[in-house]
């Protein structure tokens, strides 16, 4: 599979320095032919997946649990105060409050979600939690940051100075359109050139040594939005899902034509059936072509998935969707997903 497509390499991390425990294990299943599984192996949105990805691999090299390693992996943007599309740092809403999404799934089909919260840097650490010490699965903005705050989560802001700036920028004309694969791509780069690491969601799918599937997906939605806006990142079915026993998928881009089509349980279904994880994306990506094609023309969705086996793929339904992978073999390696429209 991977012979069909362009591999950019970035960097040199050889696998024996990263002393990986597992590569390819073979196994045979009763009466079907002889199947390869790639495990442990992580892979993430974006050209910014690379640095998550690396964080995710330190646990999954040393036989960690996918949980942990998605978890890892996705803080490491949330941290990353130059990236304005997640975690702190990120654009605010068109009220000037930073409010984040974030969800996380395991093998087991536990699941939590923060959707809007504010003041809390780390909110897939809060989404954690709330899978695993309430009954709940999804709590959402002032609730959010209060369980966070009696959890021993630190309030602070995330507005950072150059994100304030872009936001007052936005506010001259208040403008607000989605450009392809990032929100304010030409806004951005020509009037704040210091933010160079405008990209958007991260979504990272991982298998651990022991063939368990974690996901976690993280943002701050969209730049500019509604104050009470939530996009498909925080929302199980939608921004991710995780399946044990068939794969997992997460989406980034415009999250409205992802939640109208329960993208990512859509993405997953169909694997399910049989679809490689290229093709289940990219069947996911005709859904919102077939039933809005005046919108679809115009906005970025992009579908990422893993298979049980450790196969990976891509769609998206313009050109520009990038992905990362890592696995024993593969580190620092970015991949071009395919897509739909033709660049104009
Ligand atoms: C959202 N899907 O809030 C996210 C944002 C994103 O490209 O991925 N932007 O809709």
């Amino acid at each position: 599979m991977h012979s069909r497509r362009k591999f950019i390499k970035q960097g040199i991390l050889g696998a024996a320095s990263l002393g990986t425990v597992a590569s390819a294990i073979s196994c045979q299943e009763a009466g079907k032919e002889k199947k390869t599984v790639r495990k442990p192996i992580v892979i993430s949105t974006w050209d910014f997946g690379v640095a998550a990805n690396q964080a995710a691999w330190e646990i999954l090299k040393k036989n960690g649990r996918a949980l942990d390693a998605v978890e890892a992996g996705v803080k490491v943007p949330e941290a990353d105060l130059k990236n304005v599309t997640v975690g702190k740092g990120g654009y605010p809403d068109r009220d000037g409050h930073v409010t984040l999404d974030a969800c996380i799934m395991d093998e087991l089909g536990n699941c939590g979600s923060v959707a809007a919260m504010e003041d809390i840097a780390h909110p897939i650490s809060v989404a954690r939690l709330v899978m695993e010490k309430t009954p709940h699965v999804m709590l959402m903005g002032a609730g959010a940051r209060q369980f966070a705050l009696e959890n021993g989560f630190q309030a602070e802001n995330l507005l950072t100075p150059s994100s304030e700036e872009a936001w007052k920028e936005w506010l001259k004309e208040k403008n607000y359109k989605p450009v392809m694969n990032i929100e304010n791509k030409s806004f951005a780069t020509e009037k704040l050139p210091g933010n160079k690491y405008n990209h958007d969601t991260i979504g990272m799918l991982a298998i651990d040594a022991d063939g368990n599937l974690s996901g976690a997906c993280t943002t701050s939605g969209m730049a500019f939005k509604m104050h009470g806006r939530v996009g498909d990142s925080p929302i199980i079915g939608a921004g991710l899902y995780v399946d044990n026993e068939v794969g997992g998928a997460t989406s980034t881009g415009v999250g409205e034509e992802v939640i109208r089509n329960v993208g990512s349980f859509l993405v997953v279904e169909l694997m399910r059936q049989g679809y490689s994880p290229e093709d289940a994306c990219k069947e996911a990506v005709m859904r919102i072509v077939k039933k809005k094609p005046d919108i679809a023309k115009d906005i970025q969705v992009g579908f990422l998935a893993l298979n049980k086996n450790g196969e990976y793929g891509s769609y998206a339904l313009q050109d520009g969707f990038t992905f990362a992978i890592c696995d024993s073999e593969k580190q620092d390696l970015i991949e071009k997903g395919k897509f739909h429209y033709q660049p104009k």
